[in-house]
């Protein structure tokens, strides 16, 4: 399975190093993932290549005009019509691991970045199959939301995150954080790592870890909790926490 991000975008080059390191840059190298960039200033047809306008109605800023933006898309699915088209928007779906993984079924995704106030409406009525926002706060453009996403979707790509691990593990699998992850020294300045850890007895390593998995999602993200199906075991194990809580 080999996944392509074609990332539309006014500044390409912000995508030349961060995707190029670590685990992507291996995934790149292995032919597990393709990115590709398109620079949508290639699609004006003026020869001052002009992206932007000033909005009708009056108001501040610039917004992104369409017909380069039009063209740019339907330049990459003439290639591939069935590319999904995903618009980063502070007005989009918010992003979530359950959102990563239904992304990463789709076998090429095109990645349209906005600037400047946004795209013309036109584009988001008849060119996007999708919106997507990775956070309640606005950037200066969509391209970090792009590469946001395009780590957080291949690490579903199998061999993206290496043989033995598969993102299903993860932090927000089944909806809960993260239990607390400790390696050498076992004493670091009179903080211990906690007995069980280096007991070697593996179904109370696992007890321990789903116990602070659950104290660390009570304490940090109740809602989530309030999501997560928890098993007999699990409400045994939140009574405990909240008894330790009191005393
Ligand atoms: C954003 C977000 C975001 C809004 C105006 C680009 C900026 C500028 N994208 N999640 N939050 N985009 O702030 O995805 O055009």
């Amino acid at each position: 399975m080999r996944m392509k991000f074609d990332i539309l975008t006014l500044f390409p080059n912000m995508f030349s190093s961060p995707l190029r390191e670590s685990i992507l840059g291996k995934a790149i190298e292995k032919g597990l993932i393709q990115i590709r960039t398109v620079n949508i200033r290639d699609f004006t047809s003026d020869k001052h290549q002009v992206v932007d306008d000033t909005p009708y109605g009056g108001g501040q800023g610039m917004v992104m005009k369409v017909e380069p933006i039009a063209r740019a898309i339907e330049s990459v699915k003439a290639q591939n019509p069935s590319a999904w088209t995903v618009y980063l928007t502070p007005q989009g779906k918010p992003l979530h691991q359950d959102l990563a993984r239904r992304l990463s079924t789709q076998p090429h995704l095109i990645l349209l970045c906005g600037r400047y106030e946004g795209v013309d409406e036109r584009v988001r009525e008849s060119l996007v199959d999708e919106e997507i926002s990775i956070g309640d706060y606005v950037l200066t453009g969509g391209e970090l939301a792009a590469m946001v996403v395009i780590d957080a979707v291949s690490r579903f790509i199998p061999g993206v995150l290496g043989s033995d691990r598969s993102a299903e593990e993860d932090s927000f699998y089944n909806s809960l954080l993260e239990y607390p992850q400790y390696t050498r020294p076992p004493n670091f300045r009179g903080h211990c790592v906690p007995e069980v850890l280096l007991s070697g007895n593996h179904s109370a390593i696992s007890l321990w870890r789903r116990k602070e998995a659950l104290r660390q999602t009570s304490l940090r993200r109740p809602d989530l909790l309030a999501k997560a199906e928890l098993t007999e075991e699990d409400k045994k194990l939140l009574e405990e926490i909240l008894k330790e809580n009191f005393n």
